[in-house]
């Protein structure tokens, strides 16, 4: 957009977290003057969080990286395009051709997510590559949502939403919408949604170790040990098919493997479980009964529950408490977003696979598949053991897995010792730093967005796009130009020779780029020409001439039709989880005395609104006030460990110590303590300076990366056992020696 002389305003949707905000953005001149929440935006009504105003900031960075960067022996230089893109492709390819396909890795932070772009080029440029090895950030997050989906209802999106905007009685755990703002729940202005649940009668009730911010607007607020939330969840179903006996309603019909469920779930009686969860079989009672006779109720957990090592069958749990309660696919219970654009029922060409789990397991530790990729738990030993099948390259798109995923320091080693490693990212951080290629995408304000995941776990069917509001340098690319040019480069390697086909499908590619493929799966939408859901038409150009995003409507009940298991039936006892019963029965048996104390605590993460994983911490604006990164202890806690509320302490787990502020809370669990996750920016050669004034410590030096849910292989980072103590005083300056 070019300057001019009177103000101008431009609407977008904030794509840094899953709440999509509509922005209203003013310029003069060029630049940005403001930044404030869009009150015409149907779905967000004029919300928005501190970190909206960090996209100015992103876009303004002078860390970020404008040009791509090559490491060199003596430090990083820029290179062009044409020479970055070629020599990557060409190392890319010549390892493969030494060493086979699986030994170029790859790993998918979650900003891709965030991004129409990479959501529709990066399958592609995987499907070039053909490896096995394959890793993301969802087996370090929702992964046991989407195995659920998949078994169950036969698609690993189709997973339900909670209908905020119209339940009687929300449960939740290990989530804190408060400071994330809503994950697998698009709920922009999630605080007022909440209340609204109270204001109209109803009640919310949070089970998590710690009494976070959403804890502390809820009705009633229940501790739970990290880790046992299973155990709960089928207590709380005891209840429900004991005492009250499942009630399906239109559901009946179409569900299989309810008998087996009851049978199961009989053996957990409150009482029974209350030992190992801390919580007293009373208040399972009450929250049962509350949940039962509710007009309409929703259970709803998320990373809490997802990141332990029963965290599958915890989301499996939630799927059935909700379906025996008679809550599933009803107005104020779970229910199932009709995106637009229809990433489950869309036309195949442009729809997201079913999923897939176990076809294959990880060469070293055995771990299980889901859709397509392995466990990022297994990426450092895939690296550093030998053998055929050994990762030797690493491609990264918008990940940053040396400070987000389990035991950060080992993968580190790994990542040093790599062949070769490129990375899609605008930043030279932790991860990125040991990358030979640095390929530097444009800021977000520089692309056009459209959000192709986050409209289809809404919990209100709504549509926007939002056109780029800058228009790229020319030696700018959007992350889905470098993945184009990159698959196109490895497939002309791998024929031997330009091919006419594959040039003529690249240009055609590059010239539609997202937007078109976008309008495409918007106008064969359920909204589109061939309309089914009201007269819309949707089209980009539609979406274009509404600025402000377009309503489509609260959830509506859409069982069976969209179910996408071959007979259009629920599967409430998929075989897989009904079979991992017995290893939670196992880790928790029946005559188990209370462990004894042995001084160790259970670890567990922490989310801040002025945050973003790891890597908003170059942004000076989101890191004024205090330091964030300490360790939430219980008072009696810190006692006993003569620890002081500002003390410095020393964290150690199996696999590491690092120390920390300490923050004496009774907002903790007894037991319990809490570090946030995505700090540690202290490690030398990042180009990270406001980031390194404020390191921290990252949590994921702690986290064991042999912790994960046997099932799926999701790390279980939800109750790391640690030893806390009291740091050494600095002592008197020792002589060097
Ligand atoms: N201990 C602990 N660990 C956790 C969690 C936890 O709760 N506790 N949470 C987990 C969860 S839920 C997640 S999702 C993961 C996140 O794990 P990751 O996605 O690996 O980590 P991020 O910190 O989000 O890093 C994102 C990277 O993408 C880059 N980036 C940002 N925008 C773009 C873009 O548009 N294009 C490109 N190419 N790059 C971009 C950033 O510079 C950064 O390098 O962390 C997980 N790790
Ligand atoms: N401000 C901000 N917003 C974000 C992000 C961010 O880093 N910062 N990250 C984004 C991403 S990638 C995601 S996936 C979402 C995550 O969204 P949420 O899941 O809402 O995120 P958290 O705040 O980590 O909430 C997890 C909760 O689980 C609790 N918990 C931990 N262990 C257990 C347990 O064993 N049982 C129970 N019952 N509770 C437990 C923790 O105390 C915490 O309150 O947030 C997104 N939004
Ligand atoms: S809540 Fe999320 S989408 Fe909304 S302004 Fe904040 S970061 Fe952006
Ligand atoms: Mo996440």
């Amino acid at each position: 957009m070019s300057a001019s002389a009177s103000p101008q305003v431009h609407y977008r949707t904030c794509n840094l977290c899953e709440a999509m905000c509509g922005l209203r953005i003013e310029l003069d001149a060029g630049r940005i003057t403001s930044i404030r929440g869009d009150a015409s935006d149907p779905f967000s009504r004029g919300h928005l969080c501190p970190k909206a105003l960090a996209l100015q900031d992103l876009h303004e960075d002078p860390d970020r990286l404008r040009t791509p960067l090559r490491r060199t022996a003596t430090g990083w230089e820029p290179v062009s395009w044409e020479v970055a893109l070629e020599e990557t492709a060409r190392r890319l390819h010549a390892i493969q051709q030494e060493h086979g396909r699986d030994a170029v890795g790859s790993y998918l932070g979650n900003p891709n997510v965030h991004n129409l772009g990479n959501m529709m080029f990066v399958p592609e440029l995987l499907r070039t590559l053909r490896s096995r090895n394959r890793f993301s950030a969802t087996s370090v997050d929702q992964l046991p949502h989407q195995l659920a989906a998949f078994l169950m209802f036969g698609h690993q999106l189709m997973v339900p939403i909670p209908d905020i905007d119209h339940t009687q009685y929300m449960l939740v755990l290990g989530a804190n919408p408060l400071a994330s703002n809503g994950s697998l729940m698009t709920a922009p202005d999630v605080r007022t949604r909440l209340r609204g649940i109270q204001q109209r009668g109803g009640r919310v009730v949070v089970m998590d170790p710690r009494r976070t911010e959403t804890a502390a607007i809820a009705d009633t607020h229940v501790f739970i040990r990290p880790g046992t939330d299973a155990l709960a969840l089928l207590a709380l179903l005891h209840v429900a098919v004991v005492e009250h006996a499942p009630r399906l309603g239109p559901l009946d019909a179409i569900t299989d493997g309810l008998e087996a469920v009851c049978a199961h779930v009989r053996d957990f009686a409150p009482e029974k479980v209350a030992p190992h969860t801390g919580v007293p079989a009373k208040t399972l009672r009450r929250i049962a009964r509350d949940f039962l006779s509710a007009r309409s109720a929703v259970c709803y957990g998320r990373v809490g529950l997802s990141t332990q090592a029963f965290g599958a069958l915890c989301q499996w749990l939630i799927n059935v408490l909700n379906v025996v309660s008679g809550n599933l696919d009803r107005q104020g219970g779970a229910m199932f977003t009709l995106p637009a654009f229809d990433i489950i029922g869309g036309p195949r060409a442009l729809a997201m696979s079913r999923g897939g789990f176990g076809r294959w397991k990880s060469r070293v530790r055995g771990l299980p598949e889901f859709s397509g990729e392995l466990p990022s738990v297994a990426m450092a030993e895939e690296m550093l053991t030998p053998g055929t099948g050994r990762v030797r390259a690493l491609l990264t798109v918008a990940g940053n897995p040396v400070l987000s995923t389990p035991n950060g320091a080992r993968l580190e080693e790994a990542l040093a010792g790599l062949d070769f490693m490129v990375s899609i990212d605008p930043y030279l951080n932790e991860t990125t730093r040991h990358a030979h290629f640095i390929l530097p995408p444009v800021s977000p304000l520089e692309r056009g967005h459209y959000d192709i995941a986050f409209h289809a776990l809404a919990v209100r069917n709504t549509a926007k796009y939002s056109p780029p509001l800058f228009e790229p340098g020319p030696e700018g690319r959007q992350d889905w130009q470098v993945l184009l040019a990159l698959q196109h480069r490895l497939e002309t390697l791998r024929k031997g020779r330009p091919s006419l086909r594959a040039t003529l499908k690249y240009q055609a590619l590059s010239r539609m780029g997202p937007e078109r493929l976008l309008d495409l799966g918007l106008r064969m939408g359920p909204y589109g020409a061939r309309t089914t859901h009201g007269n819309h038409g949707l089209s980009l150009a539609k979406l274009k001439a509404s600025p402000h995003g377009i309503d489509l409507g609260p959830l509506q009940p859409c069982l069976p039709r969209r179910l996408q298991t071959k007979e259009r039936r629920i599967h409430l006892a998929p075989e897989p989880l009904l079979a991992d019963l017995r290893r939670l029965r196992e880790a928790f048996p029946d005559t188990a005395a209370r462990p004894v104390n042995t001084g160790e605590l259970l670890l567990i993460g922490r989310r801040h609104l002025r945050d973003n994983n790891s890597w908003m911490h170059n942004i000076p604006g989101l890191l004024k006030g205090k330091p964030r990164c300490t360790l939430l202890m219980h008072p009696e806690d810190a006692a006993c460990r003569g620890l002081n509320d500002g003390m410095e302490a020393t964290v150690t787990s199996r696999v590491g110590t690092v120390t920390v502020p300490v923050h004496v809370t009774d907002e903790m669990m007894p037991g319990v303590v809490s570090l946030p996750h995505g700090y540690g920016h202290a490690r030398a050669g990042t180009r990270l300076p406001v980031a390194t004034a404020h390191a921290g410590a990252s949590h994921n030096d702690l986290t064991d990366e042999q912790a994960v849910d046997a099932l799926c292989g999701t790390a279980a980072f939800s109750g790391t056992p640690v030893r806390v103590l009291r740091a050494a005083a600095p002592g008197p300056a020792t002589p060097a020696g």
